[in-house]
């Protein structure tokens, strides 16, 4: 065993010349392993890992810059109480000790008073960091303990998940790493430039190798404009696409009918729907050419039938709309009806997340949680939630929220609500944070936590199968805890006695390995690899009730719902609404991480300012010239940006890359001000690229 072991959590006495393995903590399906050098203490230097054959060496531009945002001068690092108004980011620094015991003060009375109880008590976090230690690790023991509200964690990937349960039956698809061996990879709704820049790697190797390349997006991406080809649907009708591929497939008689009869459950019902989809339809719905259609479905049909692999990288783009789940679904149902599965370089991924067999919740101990029913609030629908008053239906109103890992002011659709939410003076507020975001202007204590320079972690991801070890390269900075040691202390402060509340971080990372890995050798290299199958569903063995991909799915049909993917229109589609005639779609900036690295100059100094991207027509007939100021508006709220003219754009969409921190915008507000709370068909997640708005210019003042 290496000296790992004997080194106490937050230990100041690290080696302060050394070069420390991680694991990059962001909601990226890259994972990566990273490299930092230490000199004197202090970190220097963050590189990606050479020896990780997902990293291969490279970071990403923002993960490279990790150290400027550690030792940023705004970094939190000492507990703040707010001594002004909500929200008005005035706060004054208090001790660890007087923190911790007012903030249980005020938990023990909320849960002790029959009117609110323990469920008024709500968690809000989200993929700040990914690891399982830093995420729901102490953190759900405690809320467990408490037997808090739980969190539905819906506000990126679970309108996907349930279109991967529904057909595929979990997290599966192809390994990422075989990309690189297809001779057709379809990009649908995935900009792996700005948000995978290794999957991108995997591709452009493929290319090399004379692979072609297509992407289906509405917006002109840096990856879309890289590739062979490029379809700019309308937001939202990717099911509709689907559905016409399927249909060209059919009568052009391109389709794998062994793999069909023997591997799939539903074909006939799935052959009948997609019949109904000739291009003409679909090309109207989609607002793009039937030759686009036609030359796609070639494309696939013909790749697959002249047996060369054949992938799809489908990714969340698509799933951010009314219709996601079924649209995935639909988009699922593709290399089934090609056999492209029989090819370990085809078939489709969208998430990994459930091929391995290590999973978070073995630190969670839900059984602290007294038996009975509890309520789950929606992550998705925040801004409603906070505002809802008791009732024998909802139960006690939230009165005391604990935000970590996330920036919900930010990133949450319908932000005036959640504004006027977060800014309840009745409302109890923590939030565990590195900087003073945008909802930790909210709060009634701001706690500092540590970064991923400064904890001990454990990683597994949803791009690749591997699983990493994040040891901590330098000692906490100031006087930030990790969250696991603000969970600790707040549990001790309850009065918890349960040992769990003991269990340091590095222990913690140990237990949730149950002695199932070698930690020795895991902390020597910074990952370990997970073994997988070539081609997993050569020969059907889905994660399916079927044990074969559900075209149709039964469980879908026994709740009463449609059994097969189909269509669903937008809740706001473009052209639908006369006074708000533009889409707006709102992808990551490649520059930020959601709303995280906002606030680091280097990186803020790349994206420039908030910005609209519009397509010269639509700027024209708004009289509108680059470079202008407008106003993004609907009913919900608006937004003040610069218009960025350019065929990025297509007609009839425009796209405000997010996320920017509301104070660092004009005028205070970004694009989730103009988003709305509805949900995905399937899934319960959010529809922020389902969006109507106007565009108009501000005149000068
Ligand atoms: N640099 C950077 N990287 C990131 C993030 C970030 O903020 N910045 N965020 C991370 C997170 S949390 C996530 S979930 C992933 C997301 O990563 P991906 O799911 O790969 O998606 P994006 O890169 O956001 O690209 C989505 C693309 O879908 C397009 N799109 C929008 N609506 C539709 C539609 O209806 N149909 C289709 N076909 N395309 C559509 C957008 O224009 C955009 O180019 O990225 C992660 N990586
Ligand atoms: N309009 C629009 N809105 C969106 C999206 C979109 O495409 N368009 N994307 C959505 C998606 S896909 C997602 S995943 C969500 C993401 O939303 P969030 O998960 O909220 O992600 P971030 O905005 O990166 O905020 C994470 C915060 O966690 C903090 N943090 C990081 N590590 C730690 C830690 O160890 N401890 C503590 N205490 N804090 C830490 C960071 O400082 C940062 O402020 O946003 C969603 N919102
Ligand atoms: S954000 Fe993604 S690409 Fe960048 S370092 Fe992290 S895992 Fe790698
Ligand atoms: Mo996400």
């Amino acid at each position: 065993m290496p000296e790992v072991t004997l080194r106490r959590d937050h230990s100041t006495d690290l080696p302060l010349h050394r070069q420390v393995l991680g694991a990059c903590p962001h909601d990226c399906p890259d994972t990566c392993s990273l490299l930092t050098t230490v000199v004197d203490g202090k970190a220097i230097k963050v590189q990606g890992n050479p020896h990780h054959p997902q990293t291969d060496g490279v970071l990403c531009t923002k993960v490279a810059r990790y150290t400027e945002r550690t030792y940023h001068p705004e970094r939190l690092l000492q507990p703040l109480k707010r001594t002004g108004p909500k929200g008005s980011g005035q706060f004054a620094p208090v001790s660890w000790d007087s923190a911790i015991a007012d903030i249980c003060h005020r938990l023990k009375t909320i849960i002790a008073d029959p009117a609110q109880g323990p469920q008024a008590v709500l968690p809000y976090s989200y993929a700040g960091t990914m690891g399982w230690v830093q995420s729901e690790g102490m953190a759900a023991r405690f809320f467990n303990r408490i037997g808090a509200s739980l969190l539905d964690y819906t506000i990126c990937a679970s309108a996907g998940g349930a279109g991967l349960a529904h057909t595929l039956g979990a997290n599966v698809g192809m390994a990422v790493e075989q990309f690189a061996q297809a001779k057709l990879i379809v990009i649908w709704g995935s900009n792996p430039i700005t948000s995978s820049v290794h999957f991108w790697r995997y591709a452009q190797e493929a290319k090399r190798k004379g692979a072609r390349l297509v992407c289906i997006d509405p917006r002109k991406s840096e990856t879309a404009e890289k590739c062979h080809n490029h379809i700019a649907l309308l937001p939202g009708t990717d099911a509709a696409l689907a559905l016409a591929l399927m249909h060209e497939l059919i009568v052009h008689d391109w389709l794998d009918q062994d793999y069909l009869d023997h591997y799939t459950v539903g074909w006939e019902a799935l052959r009948a729907r997609a019949l109904q989809w000739p291009p003409a339809r679909a090309a109207q719905v989609c607002g793009i050419s039937v030759q686009e259609i036609e030359a796609l479905a070639r494309d696939y049909g013909q790749t697959c039938r002249d047996g060369q692999p054949a992938a799809i990288r489908l990714n969340y783009g698509m799933q951010r709309s009314r219709g996601a789940a079924n649209a995935v679904r639909a988009v699922l149902c593709l290399p089934a009806l090609t056999g492209a599965w029989r090819h370990a370089a085809g078939g489709v991924l969208l998430s990994s997340s459930g091929a391995r067999s290590f999973n978070k919740t073995v630190l969670q101990h839900p059984q602290l949680r007294q038996p009975g029913p509890v309520r789950t609030i929606n992550m998705s629908t925040i801004g409603d939630d906070l505002l809802r008053p008791a009732s024998a239906q909802f139960g006690p109103a939230i009165s005391a929220l604990f935000v970590y890992n996330s920036n919900p002011v930010a990133v949450a659709p319908d932000s005036s609500k959640v504004v006027q939410g977060f800014a309840r003076e009745d409302l109890f507020t923590v939030v565990l944070e590195h900087f003073q975001t945008d909802t930790a202007d909210y709060a009634d204590y701001i706690l500092p936590a540590t970064t991923q320079l400064e904890h001990w972690d454990i990683h597994t991801t949803y791009g690749h199968t591997d699983l990493l070890l994040n040891e901590p390269a330098i000692a906490p900075l100031g006087q930030s805890r990790s969250n696991a040691a603000i969970f600790r202390a707040l549990a001790r402060g309850m009065g918890y006695a349960e040992s769990c509340f003991e269990e340091e971080d590095l222990a913690m990372c140990q237990s949730a390995l149950q002695g199932r890995l070698d930690f020795a050798a895991l902390a020597r290299d910074g990952f370990v690899a997970l073994q997988r199958a070539d081609a997993p569903f050569a020969q059907g063995n889905f994660p399916t009730p079927s044990g074969r991909c559900e075209l149709w799915s039964e469980r879908l049909a026994s709740e009463g719902l449609d059994g097969l993917p189909d269509y669903l229109p937008n809740y706001e589609a473009a052209g639908s609404t006369p006074a708000h005639p533009l889409a707006m779609i709102s992808p990551p900036a490649r520059n930020f991480m959601n709303s995280s690295f906002v606030n680091v100059n280097s990186l803020r100094g790349m994206e420039g300012e908030p910005l609209i991207e519009i397509h010269p027509d639509d700027a024209r007939a708004r009289q509108l010239s680059d470079g202008a100021l407008v106003r993004v508006f609907n009913d919900r709220g608006q937004y003040h940006c610069i218009a960025k003219v350019s065929d990025r754009a297509r007609p009839g969409v425009v796209i405000g890359l997010g996320v920017w921190w509301r104070k660092l915008g004009r005028r205070g507000t970004n694009v989730n001000e103009l988003t709305h709370q509805k949900l995905t068909d399937l899934g319960r997640a959010p529809t922020f690229y389902d969006c109507a708005v106007q565009v108009e210019v501000v005149p000068d003042t």
